[in-house]
């Protein structure tokens, strides 16, 4: 398998799951700005982004489809044990995505991410407060569960959903309101195989 995209992309949550799983692959750590003209990914991938795979093959673009179709095809303790777990994985997933990442993407951007000069720190005030109320469902989730999203253990949903919230880790953000998510989060970016991808380059 051949992964697409460095690790300080969205790719970094395919590569932080290959590394969960003990995939063999190929990592090719395209940077965003050489990606649209780079002639594999835009050999495979019609929106020209990263990250995209191709597994012997199978190309799939979207960074969690990529995860999804990855435990789906390895199974294991991240992957959805039966149907209620494949919709619960699939409904973080797609919370994640709808109501935090551009948020936090915000955040980052305007905080850590863009040169000095274009930094607005209000941007990043105002997304950040924004993000309150989605922050507080994933509180109460946590805070209502055993200190896992879904099945009582580190799923899938846990890595998709911590490496957006990681995001915010790395912008300074205030969790204080929401201990359990600071754990939480904790808890997942030590894992060893988030460690070994964020080594990565
Ligand atoms: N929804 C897509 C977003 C992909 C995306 O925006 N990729 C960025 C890097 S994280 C990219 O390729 N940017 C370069 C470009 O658009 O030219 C996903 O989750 O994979």
């Amino acid at each position: 398998m051949k992964i697409y995209g460095t690790s300080g992309s969205r790719t970094s949550r395919n590569l932080w799951l290959a590394e969960e799983l003990g995939l063999a692959y190929e990592h090719l750590p395209v940077a965003i700005r050489d990606v649209a003209g780079h002639p594999e990914i835009t050999a495979i991938n019609p929106a020209r982004q990263i990250p995209v795979i191709d597994d012997d093959g199978v190309v799939v673009a979207e960074s969690m489809a990529i995860n999804l179709y990855l435990v789906a095809k390895h199974g294991g303790p991240l992957a959805p044990r039966d149907a209620a777990e494949t919709g619960h994985i699939a409904q973080w997933t797609f919370w994640v995505v709808t109501h935090v990442e551009a948020l936090a993407l915000t955040v980052l951007g305007h905080r850590v991410f863009f040169p000095a000069d274009r930094r607005d720190p209000a941007k990043a005030d105002e997304a950040e407060a924004a993000l309150a109320r989605p922050l507080a469902v994933l509180e109460g989730a946590l805070a209502r569960g055993d200190g896992w999203l879904v099945g009582g253990r580190f799923t899938v949903a846990d890595l998709n959903v911590a490496a957006i919230i990681a995001w915010l880790v790395a912008s300074r953000a205030d969790l204080a309101a929401f201990p359990n998510v600071a754990a939480w989060v904790r808890r997942c970016r030590g894992r060893d195989a988030a460690k070994k991808a964020q080594k990565l380059p």
